[in-house]
C-alpha cells in the first residue's frame, strides 16, 4: 500500500479524499506519514471515478511541499522587496485599509475576483459573495464572465425546461460545439460526462451514439465523432443557423412539442432563411452535404443533446451560439418528459420539484441591475463583468475600484488585454493575492497570503453537484497538517469581516463572529436545505451514490414557453448574414490578418497552474503555437521555430509546433502561460500569454464585455533568430 519501505516505526495511514487540482474532483487515497502526504493514487472503490487520476492530480505530494510553494504570508515593502510576516499581522494590516477605502471611496472601491482556485474551495464563492453583500459592494467578479457567460445569459433569455434536458448517457445523438472533454474534463451541461469521458463515449458509440463535433481543430473528441464539422473559427452562428434552417425546411422538428411549449418559430424561420447550404459552406468552410447530414442526424435521433464549451463562447457572438444550441434542443424536444426519471436531482441542491413544463425566461442583466461604468455593461447573474475590471480600476470617478482581492486567480495571464492588466494591477491602492506560488499577478501584489492546498482542508463538491449522472457526493476532510501559516479563502473574508464589523449571511444563516466557525459549520450554512444533510455525506468514508434520491418528472401546470427569438436574437442572426465577405468567405470587417488564433487546453497543466512540477515539465515547458505544416512551410520555418504573433492588442513570441489537426490559417494555442511582459525572453522555458493579443475595447460582447479570447485575428511572421 505504501510508497515507503516497511520500516518499523514509520506509521503510514491511508485516507480517502478527492483531488481539487482541477474541478473534476477525482476520488483518491492518500498515504500519510506524520501528517504529511507521501503518496496519492486513485480510489478504485469509488463508484463514480473508479480510480481515475491524471498527471496533474498525481502531483499532489509535490503540490504540498514543492519548493515553489509559498508557506508564509508576504508583504511588499516600499523598496519592492518582500518581507515574511504572520497571517495575523497581514490581516491586521489589511483590514483597516479596507475600512478606510470604504469610508473614503465607498464600498464599491472594494472588489473581489474569484479565479479558478476559488471554485475548488467549496466555501469561497458563497462566503466572498456574502462578504460583498455585507459591505454593500457590487464589485464582485469571477472567472465565469471571461469563461462561458453565454451559458447563463442564453438560458435566462430562452427559458428552461424544468424537467431537465437529455444527458449524453443514453443519447443516440450529440452535438458538441468547441468542447474537448477528453482533455479538459469539462462539460457541465449535457456534454460528455467529464468524470469518465472515454468510458462514456466508448459505451455510447458501441450502442449506436452518433457524435457530431463542431470544432476548427480535429480534437481528441472529434477523432471519435461520427461527423466532424471542421468549422472556420467564429463561424458557429453561421453553421448552426444553416443546420436549423435544414431542420425547419425539412420539417424534422417535433411539431407537437413546439406547438405546446415554444414561441417564435416563424420569426426564427425568417431569420435563418438566407443561410442556404451553399452560403454556409462558403462562409463556415464546411462541406454543404456534411452540414445537411449533421442536421438530419441530430433531428432524427430519439434522445440527444447539443452543448458547447469555451471555444465558441470566447469567439464573437458567443451568446448567440449558446442560444442556437438551445434552439436545436427545443426544436427536437431533447427534454425529460412526464414520468421520466431524473438521473441526478442534485445531492447538495435545495429540494425542488421537476415538472414537465417550461420555466419562463428571466432577466439576468441590463436595466435595473447594478451598472458598470464601462461600455454600457451591467452585472450579469449577480456578477460584474471581469472583462472590464481593469477599466473599473483605471477609470477615475465614483465607483472606481481601489482594492482587489484576487482569490485563486491569475489576472496577469488570464484576463484579456495583458498590457492593460499590468497597468491596472499597478494602479490599485491594495492588491491582495491568495495563492500558492509567486504567480505573475502575485509579483505585483501588496500582500500574498498563502492558501491551503486541497488535502489541508475540508471540502464537498458543491460546484459539481448537478454535473454528475448519478446522485453522488463526497465529503473530504482535511487529512494532512497545514504546511505553513496558511488561510482558506473563506477564512480570509471572515477575518476581514470580523475586523471591520461587517456580517456574512449565508443561505442557512449568519456566520458567527464571536468565534471562528469550523469549515463544516460554514459548509452546513451554505448547503442548508439540501436533499441529503451534509452530516450524512460526511459520515461516508469516501464518495457515495445516494440511490434513495429517486426523482421522477411530474406533470406540468404552467403555460410558459421557451423563446426561440427573444429580443435581439433574430436581428443578430440577420445582421451576421448581411456582413460582407471576402473572396475566401471570411467576414471582410476583420480586415487583414494571416491567422485566427483559437484557444485550447493542455492535459498536463491547468491554466497557469502546474507548470512548476518536475513530472509536468517533462510534458513541455511552453504553450506551443500549433500550426498547419503548410503554413510553416510558407513562412520558411520548421516545427519548433519561433514566430511573432501580433493581434490588435499586442505581440508575443510563440514556439511553433506542426500539426495536421488544424487547417491552414488557424493557430491553436493555450492561454495562461508566461509571465509579466517584462519577462519575455525565455518563451521556450515559460511560454507566453495569448491575452496580450487583444484589447477589450474592440470586438467585445455587448452583454458580457468579453473581447475575442478565441478566434483572435493575428498576423504570424517568422522570427529571424
Ligand atoms: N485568451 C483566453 N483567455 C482566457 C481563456 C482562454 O481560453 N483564452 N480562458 C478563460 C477561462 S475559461 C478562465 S476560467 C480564466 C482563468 O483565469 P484565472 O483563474 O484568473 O487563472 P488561473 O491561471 O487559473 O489562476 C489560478 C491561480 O490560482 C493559483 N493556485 C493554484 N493552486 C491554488 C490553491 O490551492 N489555492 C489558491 N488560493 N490558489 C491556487 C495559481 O498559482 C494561479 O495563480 O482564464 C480565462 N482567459
Ligand atoms: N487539463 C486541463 N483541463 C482544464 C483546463 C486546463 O487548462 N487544462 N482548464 C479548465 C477551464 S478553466 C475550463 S473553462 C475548461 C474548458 O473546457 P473546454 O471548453 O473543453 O476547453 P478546451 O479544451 O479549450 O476546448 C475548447 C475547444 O474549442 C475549440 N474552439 C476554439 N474556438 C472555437 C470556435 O470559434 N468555434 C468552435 N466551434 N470551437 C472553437 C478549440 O479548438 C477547443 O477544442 O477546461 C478546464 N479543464
Ligand atoms: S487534476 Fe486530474 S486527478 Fe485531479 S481532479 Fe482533475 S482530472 Fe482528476
Ligand atoms: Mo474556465
Amino acid at each position: 500500500m505504501s510508497a515507503l519501505p516497511e520500516v518499523e516505526d514509520v506509521v503510514v495511514e491511508t485516507k480517502k479524499t478527492y483531488c481539487r487540482f482541477c474541478h473534476n474532483y477525482c476520488a483518491m487515497e492518500v498515504d500519510i506519514v506524520d501528517g504529511k502526504p507521501i503518496a496519492v493514487r486513485g480510489d478504485v472503490s469509488d463508484p463514480v471515478y473508479g480510480g481515475y487520476t491524471c498527471i496533474k492530480g498525481r502531483q499532489l505530494v509535490d503540490v504540498y511541499d514543492h519548493e515553489s510553494r509559498i508557506t508564509t504570508p508576504m508583504k511588499k515593502l516600499p523598496d519592492g522587496s518582500w518581507q515574511e510576516i504572520s497571517m495575523q499581522q497581514a490581516l491586521d494590516e489589511i483590514a483597516p485599509r479596507v475600512r478606510r477605502s470604504i469610508d473614503e471611496f465607498g464600498p464599491r472601491s472594494i472588489a473581489t475576483y474569484c479565479g479558478t482556485y476559488a471554485f475548488q474551495e467549496s466555501a469561497a464563492l458563497s462566503v466572498s459573495r456574502a462578504f460583498h453583500v455585507g459591505i454593500g459592494s457590487d464589485s464582485y467578479y469571477t472567472s465565469v464572465t471571461i469563461d462561458q457567460p453565454g451559458k447563463a445569459i442564453s438560458m435566462a433569455r430562452h427559458g428552461m425546461w424544468s424537467g431537465g434536458g437529455h444527458s449524453f448517457v443514453g443519447a443516440d445523438v450529440a452535438i458538441i460545439v468547441g468542447n474537448n472533454t477528453l482533455i479538459s474534463q469539462f462539460a457541465p451541461y449535457g456534454g460528455i460526462p467529464p468524470f469518465s469521458p472515454t468510458k462514456s463515449m466508448n459505451e455510447g458509440i458501441k450502442s449506436g451514439l452518433k457524435m457530431i463535433v463542431i470544432d476548427p481543430r480535429r480534437t481528441e473528441v472529434a477523432r471519435k465523432a461520427h461527423i466532424h464539422l471542421q468549422v472556420r473559427p467564429a463561424e458557429d452562428p453561421t453553421l448552426l443557423s444553416g443546420m436549423i434552417r435544414v431542420i425547419l425546411e425539412e420539417e424534422l422538428y417535433d411539431k407537437d412539442f413546439v406547438n405546446q411549449y415554444v414561441d417564435g418559430l416563424d420569426e426564427l424561420k425568417a431569420s435563418v432563411a438566407d443561410y442556404t447550404p451553399d452560403y454556409v459552406a462558403n462562409r463556415a468552410g464546411v462541406p454543404a452535404d456534411l452540414m445537411i447530414e449533421a442536421a438530419r442526424t441530430f433531428a432524427n435521433g430519439k434522445r440527444g443533446v447539443a452543448s458547447g464549451g469555451t471555444g465558441p463562447n470566447m469567439s464573437p457572438h458567443g451568446n448567440l451560439t449558446e442560444h442556437l444550441m438551445h434552439v436545436l434542443n427545443a426544436l427536437c424536444a431533447r427534454f425529460n418528459k412526464e414520468g421520466d426519471k431524473v438521473p441526478n436531482p442534485g445531492v447538495l441542491s435545495p429540494v425542488g420539484n421537476r415538472k414537465a413544463q417550461v420555466t419562463a425566461p428571466w432577466k439576468s442583466y441590463g436595466e435595473g441591475f447594478p451598472q458598470s461604468r464601462i461600455n454600457g455593461l451591467t452585472q450579469i447573474f449577480g456578477e460584474m463583468p471581469t472583462a472590464v475590471l481593469n477599466d473599473e480600476i483605471l477609470e477615475p470617478g465614483e465607483g472606481q475600484v481601489k482594492v482587489l482581492f484576487n482569490v485563486g486567480g491569475n489576472p496577469m495571464v488570464a484576463w484579456p488585454d495583458q498590457h492593460k492588466t499590468k497597468r491596472s494591477m499597478e494602479a490599485l491602492d491594495l492588491l491582495v493575492c491568495i495563492d500558492v506560488k509567486m504567480s505573475a499577478t502575485a509579483k505585483l501584489a501588496d500582500y500574498i497570503l498563502p492558501g491551503k492546498m486541497c488535502l489541508e482542508r475540508d471540502d464537498v463538491p458543491v460546484l459539481a453537484d448537478t454535473w454528475y449522472n448519478v446522485p453522488y457526493s463526497h465529503y473530504a476532510e482535511a487529512i494532512v497538517e497545514p504546511n505553513g501559516d496558511l488561510t482558506e479563502e473563506w477564512e480570509f473574508y471572515w477575518e476581514i469581516a470580523n475586523r471591520i464589523g461587517s456580517p456574512i449571511k449565508l443561505t442557512g444563516g449568519e456566520l458567527p463572529m464571536d468565534e471562528k466557525p469550523s469549515k463544516f459549520d460554514v459548509l452546513e450554512l451554505i448547503t442548508a436545505g439540501t436533499k441529503i444533510p451534509l452530516s450524512e455525506i460526511r459520515e461516508k468514508d469516501g464518495g457515495h451514490i445516494f440511490d434513495e434520491l429517486e426523482f421522477v418528472v411530474e406533470a406540468g401546470d404552467s403555460d410558459a414557453k421557451l423563446q426561440l427569438t427573444p429580443a435581439g436574437i433574430a436581428e443578430e442572426i440577420v445582421e451576421i448574414r448581411s456582413e460582407d465577405l471576402t473572396e475566401t468567405g471570411r467576414p471582410a470587417k476583420d480586415g487583414d490578418y494571416t491567422h485566427l488564433l483559437i484557444s485550447r487546453r493542455l492535459k498536463h497543466v491547468y491554466n497557469s497552474s502546474g507548470q512548476q512540477y518536475d513530472a509536468i515539465k517533462k510534458k513541455g515547458t511552453t504553450n506551443p503555437a500549433y500550426m498547419n505544416p503548410e503554413d510553416l512551410a510558407e513562412l520558411g520555418i520548421n516545427s519548433g521555430d519561433l514566430v511573432h504573433i501580433t493581434g490588435p492588442g499586442g505581440s508575443v513570441v510563440g514556439v511553433t509546433q506542426a500539426t495536421d489537426d488544424i487547417g491552414r490559417g488557424v493557430c491553436s494555442m493555450t492561454h495562461a502561460w508566461g509571465d509579466l511582459p517584462s519577462n519575455d525572453g525565455n518563451v521556450r522555458e515559460i511560454g507566453t500569454s495569448t491575452n496580450r493579443l487583444m484589447t477589450n475595447h474592440i470586438d467585445y460582447d455587448p452583454i458580457s464585455g468579453m473581447p475575442r479570447q478565441s478566434s483572435i485575428p493575428v498576423t504570424i511572421r517568422a522570427v529571424v533568430e
